[in-house]
């Protein structure tokens, strides 16, 4: 009895020094701070995964861009310099029109619809990723996206010749139709593009609005929930194929928990950050139906366009968003 037990425990200590022979470190970019809620979120991700594979898999975010610019990280993923990275979806939007369906102005407004579209989307976005050897593992909402300006804002005329902050094309195709002049801003500049003037308007959400201390630049709050958009997570999948089962499987069931963990935090960030804004003296303005009108119908235009940019592909997504 004695001799088995030792039996065992030698086995067992083998067996953990081929664990830690095969012990793995990821290096992860994000893009964003590390007091924004996806990074909290992404952070969770790393620890999950840490403790269900017993620490063979130890994944270091490098949050805020600090190793890669935001615009380079899916390209880091996609060349292997890295094994993992999170990034804005819709800045793939110029590669195919399926990244941007999440930007689509007054497609999806709420968080039913934006996990329905999520759902009706995902397909189409996991193929794109395939050809570029990529699985999407999770992906996470930010709040409705709202407008800050510096007075307030009664109709889209009012818009009329602002410098508008931009994340993405989409942004830039909407702030664009409104008769705005607008121009790619990165989050982390967006204090000093407001306070050099090169820029005087944006639409993001009460997350990074409160963020970015937007009561320092801007007086107004327009809540005008255009659309959620969403940062994904992706895993290139040669690195993933090189990591065995049972860790590739922690690695899915700690996105999945991922995934569900960020939803709520996104829907728990728009109430929170809402009133940090009202809080530091923004005046949160509940939109007129004049403006709301003008804007829809620059959304109409914008979905009309993707549908015609996007082809079969995109009447699939829109197909299965309806039903
Ligand atoms: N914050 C990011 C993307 C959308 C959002 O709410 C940004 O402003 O760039």
């Amino acid at each position: 009895m004695k001799h088995f037990t030792l039996a065992g425990t030698a086995l067992s200590a083998i067996v953990g020094l081929t664990m830690q022979v095969q012990a793995q470190n990821w290096d992860m970019p994000t893009p964003y701070s590390d007091k924004t809620f996806h990074t909290v979120n992404i952070a969770q991700f790393a620890k999950d995964v840490e403790a269900a594979t017993g620490g063979s898999l130890k994944i270091k975010v490098h949050s805020a861009a600090s190793l890669f610019k935001h615009a380079e990280i899916s390209k880091a993923v996609r060349g292997g310099q890295v094994p993992i990275g999170e990034f804005f979806m819709g800045l793939l939007a110029n590669e195919n029109p399926a990244f941007g369906t999440d930007t689509l102005p007054f497609l999806a407004t709420n968080y039913d619809d934006a996990k329905k579209l999520w759902s009706a989307q995902k397909p189409a976005v996991q193929e794109l990723f395939a050809k570029q050897g990529l699985t999407a593992l999770f992906s996470v909402p930010w709040p409705p996206q709202g407008l800050y300006t510096k007075k307030e804002i009664k109709s889209v005329d009012d818009l009329k010749g602002m410098k508008f902050r931009s994340y993405n094309a989409s942004l830039e195709k909407f702030a664009k139709l409104a008769g705005a002049a607008p121009t790619q801003v990165e989050v982390p500049d967006i204090p000093q593009a407001f306070s050099t003037g090169r820029v005087e308007a944006m639409i993001t959400s009460p997350s990074t609005g409160a963020n970015s201390k937007a009561w320092d630049f801007v007086t107004h709050y327009t809540d005008i929930q255009a659309w959620i958009p969403k940062n994904v997570v992706v895993v290139n999948q040669k690195a993933f194929r090189k990591l065995d089962e049972a860790t590739q499987k922690a690695v899915m069931e700690a996105a999945a928990k991922a995934e569900a963990r960020g939803w709520e935090m996104s829907m728990a960030e728009t109430a929170t950050k809402t009133k940090i804004l009202a809080d530091n003296g923004i005046t949160i303005v509940k939109p007129s139906d004049e403006l709301m009108k003008g804007l829809r119908e620059i959304g109409t235009k914008m979905v009309d366009d993707w549908k015609s940019e996007a082809g079969a592909e995109g009447a699939a997504i829109l197909k299965a968003y309806s039903n």
